[in-house]
């Protein structure tokens, strides 16, 4: 019955051209209005359900969170899957886990070498150091990498996104040491929720989804000749760490805190002892 006629579909994908336009482009738009043609046909889509869907996407598109409905569809995530076996079928060496970037990136943060605070002023939350040692696929230390890292703040709203906050807050770059080190210091950020009363919210509500991330802080290391990884922790602890909206929490990310260490040598970090 809702067999749509394929030479009306055809007719219908099959355009005219002009110009010879972007092969790639005509080809990926051909196949997706075609599967939207069929899913219309065979789900019996109503023009009221459609215009609404216009409606919908275009409010989407006004307050910029496009990024949010890919990363919590699972589209982010998928790009990732599909990098892993790339990497899996090259024999690329396995390091790090990637984990996706997210929506709530933001390029050129204030750069400093070996180390970085990202809190100021009073705590907004329990303060904390990591550090590590950036290393190559052959585990040898990478000089001069770059180290993009990001974060929540208190109430899980992002620098850039967030109103009143100030830029860059709680993002830093940081450059390794000629050994690949870096450390920082800032507070354990919350989890992540989608903004409440939005497109995004609607559709979550509509697919009876909550729209959660865990405590996560986002990494993106990168280094000249070397491939970028882009990945994130995970604070323990957390009760969406196995349940994220957008997919991205991975075994091997959760990081262990390790509390009342001897606090020696953080100075630099405004840490003296004791560390709290
Ligand atoms: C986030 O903080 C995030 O990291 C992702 C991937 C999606 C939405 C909010
Ligand atoms: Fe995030």
């Amino acid at each position: 019955m809702n067999e749509l006629n394929q030479t009306q579909l055809l007719e219908l994908v099959n355009t005219k051209q002009i110009a010879e336009g972007n092969p790639r482009a005509r080809a990926l738009t051909q196949r997706i209005v075609t599967d939207l043609f069929k899913t219309i046909d065979e789900m019996d889509v109503t023009p009221d359900e459609f215009w609404k869907a216009v409606d919908w996407l275009t409010r989407l598109g006004q307050t910029g969170q496009f990024g949010l409905i890919t990363a919590g569809l699972g589209f982010d995530r998928l790009l990732d899957i599909r990098l892993d076996e790339a990497d899996e079928k090259a024999g690329r060496a396995a390091g790090t886990p990637r984990a996706i970037e997210g929506p709530l990136f933001v390029a050129g943060a204030p750069t400093t070498q070996l180390e970085t605070r990202l809190d100021e002023g009073e705590p907004k939350g329990e303060i904390f150091v990591m550090q590590g040692q950036v290393l190559d696929t052959d585990g040898q230390p990478v000089a001069n990498a770059m180290v993009d890292v990001w974060h929540a703040n208190e109430v899980g709203g992002y620098s850039h996104f967030f109103p009143g906050m100030k830029p860059y807050e709680l993002r830093r770059r940081i450059e390794t040491d000629a050994q690949g080190h870096y450390r920082f210091r800032s507070f354990l950020p919350p989890g992540y929720g989608i903004p409440p009363n939005s497109p995004t919210a609607e559709l979550f509500e509509a697919l009876g989804r909550h729209g959660k991330r865990p405590a996560h802080i986002h990494f993106l290391v990168a280094a000249p000749g070397l491939r970028t990884l882009t990945t994130q922790v995970n604070i323990p602890g957390d009760t969406y760490i196995d349940d994220d909206f957008a997919f991205a929490t991975r075994d091997g990310l959760i990081i262990e805190l390790e509390k009342d260490v001897a606090p020696a040598g953080y100075e630099s970090l405004g840490i003296t002892a004791p560390f709290t």
